[in-house]
């Protein structure tokens, strides 16, 4: 098996030390940062996860910040999502998307003040274009990342773990709100959110030298907790329904192929780039879009290229993220599929480089 390299462009995060002391066993590339992938085994952490409290090092999820003056302006300028009732202590999940309404992020946005937000972002250079969009606008704003990096505490047992550590005002937090709230005589946003459907917090811990501060009380409040450093887990986010930027979708699709028209007010969020063309494609309706697909036999390898979808001798779409569910005791996998072919029940195969599998669009494990 050979190595990544580590260097100055693959950035390490305040939470590396914590991450490797704990027994990391694999990473991913994220924003150009390292991601855990996988502590004891990805079943293992799954089952974890699922009954007791992780700490995940999510800093990879990078902040765009803006500031200023024009700063709502150009938010709504990014998304198809209509922001104006949104309060500063909000976060919104927000497709951004581009002049022809393709997908380039789907970051959360938090609103810290009418004049200061954060774009959470996923895997792609968001920065490069907010900056030259507040320049060719000529927006007074400042657009900038900065050392903000979110430590996520996720699980069942996450609100006992948060309350020891930040007290009992982390329990009053509603889901996508944020509380500002000391940790060694720093205020931090503390969001209730994250990438799982377990329930729990992120902080966006501002300053890398509290980082390892944070974990480590963190992890000694959670000691009777049976707390442990985990990570995004593939298989928990695909019986979710938790897409992955750049896997699942790119700035191929729109966000209705996306399925997340749910989060697009296109008529009503006026300034939005992408707005016309959204306008157009949402007229006729997309014409693949994503489902859940559960893939039949055993264990399928892991999804490091879309496997393409067949019916009929004919691709009809592409699964592009899969897994062995022990919960649902079948292979749990997310996929692009053409609307003649997206249907409940609809039987498909699928390529896996391991030989072609029986498919099925079954919505159960997203219901
Ligand atoms: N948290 C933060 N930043 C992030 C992520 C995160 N940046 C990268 C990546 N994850 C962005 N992608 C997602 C995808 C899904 C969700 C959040 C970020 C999510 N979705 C829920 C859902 O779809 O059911 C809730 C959406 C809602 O109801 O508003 O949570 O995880 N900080």
């Amino acid at each position: 098996m050979a190595v990544i390299s580590l260097s100055r462009r693959l950035r390490r995060t305040p939470f590396s030390e914590g991450v490797e002391a704990a027994g990391v066993k694999g990473y991913t590339v994220y924003n150009r940062m390292l991601l855990p992938t996988v502590f004891r085994s990805v079943e293992e952490d799954y089952r974890h996860l699922k009954q007791a409290v992780q700490v995940w090092d999510v800093a990879c999820e990078r902040q765009v910040e803006i500031r200023g003056p024009d700063a709502s302006r150009l938010m709504q300028m990014l998304t198809p999502r209509d922001l104006r009732r949104m309060l500063p202590g909000q976060c919104y999940y927000v497709p951004i998307v581009d002049e022809t309404g393709g997908m380039l992020n789907d970051p959360v946005a938090v609103k810290l003040a009418e004049d200061r937000w954060w774009i959470s972002i996923a895997d792609s250079d968001l920065l490069f274009w907010v900056k030259a969009i507040a320049h060719g606008w000529r927006l007074d704003v400042l657009v900038d990342e900065p050392d903000v990096s979110p430590l996520a505490v996720q699980g069942p047992k996450a609100d006992d773990l948060m309350a020891a550590v930040f007290g009992d005002r982390v329990r009053d937090i509603r889901f996508f709100r944020f509380d500002m709230l000391d940790f060694q005589g720093r205020s931090l946003a503390v969001a209730r959110s994250g990438y799982s459907k377990q329930g729990g917090f992120e902080i966006y811990v501002e300053g890398g030298d509290i980082g390892m501060p944070l974990w480590n009380a963190l992890m000694e409040a959670g000691r009777d907790m049976d707390v442990h450093a985990g990570c995004p887990n593939l298989i928990e986010r695909i019986e979710s329904g938790l897409l992955s930027y750049g896997n699942d979708m790119t700035d191929d699709n729109t966000p209705h192929e996306c399925g997340l028209g749910r989060f697009c007010n296109t008529q009503t969020a006026i300034g939005c780039i992408g707005r016309d063309a959204l306008l157009r494609v949402a007229k006729e309706g997309p014409v693949q879009q994503i489902r859940p697909i559960e893939i039949h036999g055993a264990a399928v390898p892991g999804c490091d290229r879309p496997w393409p979808l067949m019916a009929g001798g004919r691709q009809v779409g592409q699964v592009t993220s899969a897994a062995w569910s022990p919960d649902f005791e079948t292979n749990v996998a997310i996929g692009m599929v053409r609307m003649t072919h997206w249907d409940e029940g609809t039987e498909l195969d699928v390529v896996t480089p391991e030989g072609a599998r029986a498919a099925t669009v079954n919505e159960m494990f997203w219901n």
